[in-house]
Parts: structure tokens; C-alpha cells; sequence
């Protein structure tokens, strides 16, 4: 190993790893939800705990948005709120999965008028992104069927495209739409944007300011995601990760949790494409949901893992490596991939956290700080999150 911890610190101090608001409220499964003590019972309750992540670990300047559930009247107001608390409101995601309307479609529905109001959502979504200055639209689209011969295949592809191109229309310069793919789930025959073609080839039609957003947790068991993210970045389309780890399905569990051997090769692709690069347009985000464990700590976690596991991609002697790739070593190649992978990085990490000021272990100040406590005797009544009612 011949790159040094201290080389990479630079490129360590750069990393922004956004956080959904919906992770602080109560989730569950469709068996149940577990209240959880402490849940805020608004967005800015929200956005005071991802402050708290950001203020141990200095990794989380961003909090995502989800309309309807983060609704508000002043997102001037808010904007300042998250000012105040030192982060951003990041990545805007819309939501046309939980209206009666759009049992059979949103963006892609026959009927014109229901079409209409789900790009008028998006619309919407956009006037809340002029108010908070966040970048990206964020679309993933529950639209599919669960029998064949349900809808035209074609057709709907046809309107998805369409109602795509009236949205991407009123973007502003500086904003971006990312598309979501999901393989199944919650319809189970087809989904309309099912994979990362049928993303890029509808974002590609559109424009520049239209790119793939890739969720970690929405591919076939088995699928190689690092071929996909090496291949999105060589064509300039990975717009934005949805980072979280699945045993199973959309499992939305603490990112590296499941499989940290993944994580580590998905950001080694990040960084051979230079999505770390200060001028990448990869925006980095998780997407998870806390059903059994604290909801703060779990984010905490979550970015400690990414950040763990990017020091490691960074110690990958390359020069090396690439020097055995083209010898043909293949057992050689593979072993130092895997020394880089193989080190524990933790220790140089806490020493550096302090040379910044920020706790070596922010798991541990977390559990020291009495927030946790805190926030449970003064907030009763939290808000469940989200869809896994
Ligand atoms: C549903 O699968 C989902 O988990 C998508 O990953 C979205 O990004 C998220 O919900 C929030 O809408
Ligand atoms: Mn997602
Ligand atoms: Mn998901």
C-alpha cells in the first residue's frame, strides 16, 4: 500500500453525503410501525436532527425534501430555518404514489386529466425548489401494472416520455431532474422505468439537465451495480445515488450494512469515473428508512460507512493495480483491490476527526450528548414518515 492516509484527507474533508428528512420520522413495514421516542413531529424538527448528524460528522450539509410530507406555506422560511440549524434543503422528491388518482398510473396514466395533475405536481415541486434553492428534482414513479396484457407497454412509455419532457421544460438553468428506476415493487408484472436503459434513454432524450438517479436497494438480487455506476459515469449520466442496503428487496437498510464489500466497489467505480471530483455532477444521497433502530444514530451510521469506505477506495494503490491489469495478473489485481478493501481505516479517521474539531467516535458523542433524551421528553406525538404503513 503505498498511498498514505494523510494524501487522501483532502479528498475526505470534500464529501457531502445528503439525507432524507423521511428518515427521522417513524417508518415500518406493512405489518406495523414502531413509534419511536424523540420523532419530530414536523420538518423543522426534522431538519434539526440531520443538523445534529452534520454537527458530529461534518458530512451532511444537505436535507432532501418529499412533497406533500415536508409541505409547508414559507420555504423561504424554511430555507432560512436550515440556514440557522447550518445545513441546506438539498434534492426536492415528489411523491404520485399515495392519491387514489393514480391507481394506474401518474405520468404515464391514459386518462389526460390525471396526466396533468401529476405533471402539475411536478410543477409544484419545482416552485418549492425556485423558494429553497435546491438543485434537483427527484422523481421515482410507482407507475406499473401487475398483469400482463394490464396496459400498453408501449403507450405508457410513450406518455412517460411525454409528461418527462413537459416537466424538464420548466426547469431553470440551474436545476436538474434525476430519474429514479426501480425493478418492481409496488407494481409487480412491470414498473415503467424498471432499469438504468429505460432511465438513461428517457433522460437522454430530454437534455443535459436531465440524469439517471440510481438507488442501490433497486436492482435484482445478484445484479453487478458498480458495471452500472462505471457505465452511467463513462456516459455522463449518473446524476445521483440513493444509497442504503438490501438483503432482500427495496430493503432501505443502513448502507453497508448488508454487504460493505458492495459499497466498497460501487464507490471504487465512483472514484475510477471521478465522481468524487469537485466539478462531478453526482450528487451523493441516502435513502433509507429507520422501522426498529434510532433514527439519528442510523443516519450517523450510515454516513460513517460511506465515509469508511471511500478512505478505503482512496488507498487503492491504482498505479499498481493498473500494472497488473495490463500483465494479465489476475490474482495479483484482485489482491490489491482487496489490501485496500482489507484495511481498517477506522482509527486514522478518529485522529483525524479531532485534528478538525469533530468527535473521534460520533456514535459514541451522539449516545453522550443527551439529545436523544432531550428530544423524546419534549416532542410526543411524532410523525410517521412515510409509505410502509
Ligand atoms: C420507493 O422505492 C422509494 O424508496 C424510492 O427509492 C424513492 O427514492 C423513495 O421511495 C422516496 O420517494
Ligand atoms: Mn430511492
Ligand atoms: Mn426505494
Amino acid at each position: 500500500m503505498t498511498t498514505s492516509f494523510t494524501s487522501i484527507a483532502p479528498q475526505l474533508e470534500a464529501q457531502a453525503i445528503e439525507l432524507p428528512s423521511w428518515a427521522f420520522g417513524n417508518s415500518g413495514t406493512r405489518f406495523k410501525v414502531f413509534g419511536t421516542p424523540g420523532t419530530p413531529r414536523t420538518i423543522q424538527e426534522k431538519l434539526a436532527d440531520a443538523a445534529k448528524v452534520n454537527e458530529l460528522t461534518a458530512l451532511a450539509p444537505k436535507v432532501a425534501l418529499h412533497i406533500p410530507w415536508d409541505k409547508v406555506d414559507d420555504y423561504q422560511a424554511l430555507r432560512g430555518v436550515a440556514a440557522d440549524l447550518g445545513v441546506e434543503l438539498g434534492t426536492v422528491n415528489s411523491n404520485t404514489f399515495q392519491n387514489d388518482d393514480y391507481k394506474f398510473g401518474s405520468l404515464t396514466h391514459t386518462d389526460s386529466a390525471i396526466r396533468q395533475q401529476a405533471i402539475d405536481h411536478h410543477f409544484e415541486c419545482i416552485d418549492v425548489m425556485d423558494a429553497t434553492g435546491s438543485q434537483d428534482l427527484k422523481i421515482w414513479l410507482a407507475d406499473g401494472t401487475n398483469y400482463p396484457g394490464q396496459g400498453d407497454l408501449r403507450g405508457r412509455q410513450d406518455r412517460l416520455a411525454d409528461s418527462l419532457e413537459q416537466i424538464y421544460a420548466r426547469l431553470g438553468d440551474d436545476q436538474r431532474m434525476v430519474l429514479e428506476y426501480k425493478f418492481f415493487e409496488p407494481a409487480f408484472y412491470h414498473t415503467d422505468v424498471p432499469d438504468w436503459g429505460t432511465s438513461y434513454a428517457q433522460v437522454t432524450a430530454l437534455g443535459d439537465k436531465a440524469m439517471v438517479c440510481l438507488d442501490t436497494g433497486h436492482h435484482a438480487p445478484g445484479t453487478n451495480i458498480e458495471f452500472i455506476v462505471m457505465q452511467l459515469l463513462r456516459l455522463g449520466k449518473l446524476g445521483s445515488f440513493d444509497f442504503n442496503s438490501r438483503f432482500y428487496a427495496d430493503d432501505d437498510l443502513i448502507v453497508g450494512a448488508a454487504d460493505p464489500f458492495q459499497l466498497f466497489r460501487i464507490l471504487y467505480e465512483v472514484n475510477r469515473g471521478r465522481g468524487f471530483d469537485a466539478d462531478s455532477p453526482v450528487a451523493f444521497m441516502l435513502d433509507q428508512c429507520h422501522n426498529v433502530e434510532d433514527k439519528i444514530p442510523g443516519q450517523i451510521r450510515s454516513v460513517l460507512n460511506v465515509q469508511e469506505m471511500t478512505a478505503r477506495v482512496l488507498l487503492v494503490d491504482t498505479v499498481a493495480l493498473t500494472a497488473a491489469q495490463n500483465a494479465g495478473d489476475v490474482l495479483g489485481a484482485n489482491s490489491i483491490l482487496m489490501d485496500a478493501f482489507y484495511t481498517d481505516v477506522r482509527p486514522d479517521l478518529a485522529a483525524w476527526r479531532e485534528s478538525r474539531g469533530l468527535p473521534a467516535d460520533p456514535m459514541a458523542a451522539y449516545a453522550a450528548s443527551g439529545y436523544q433524551q432531550e428530544i423524546a421528553a419534549a416532542r410526543v406525538g411524532g410523525q410517521q414518515a412515510s409509505w410502509g404503513a
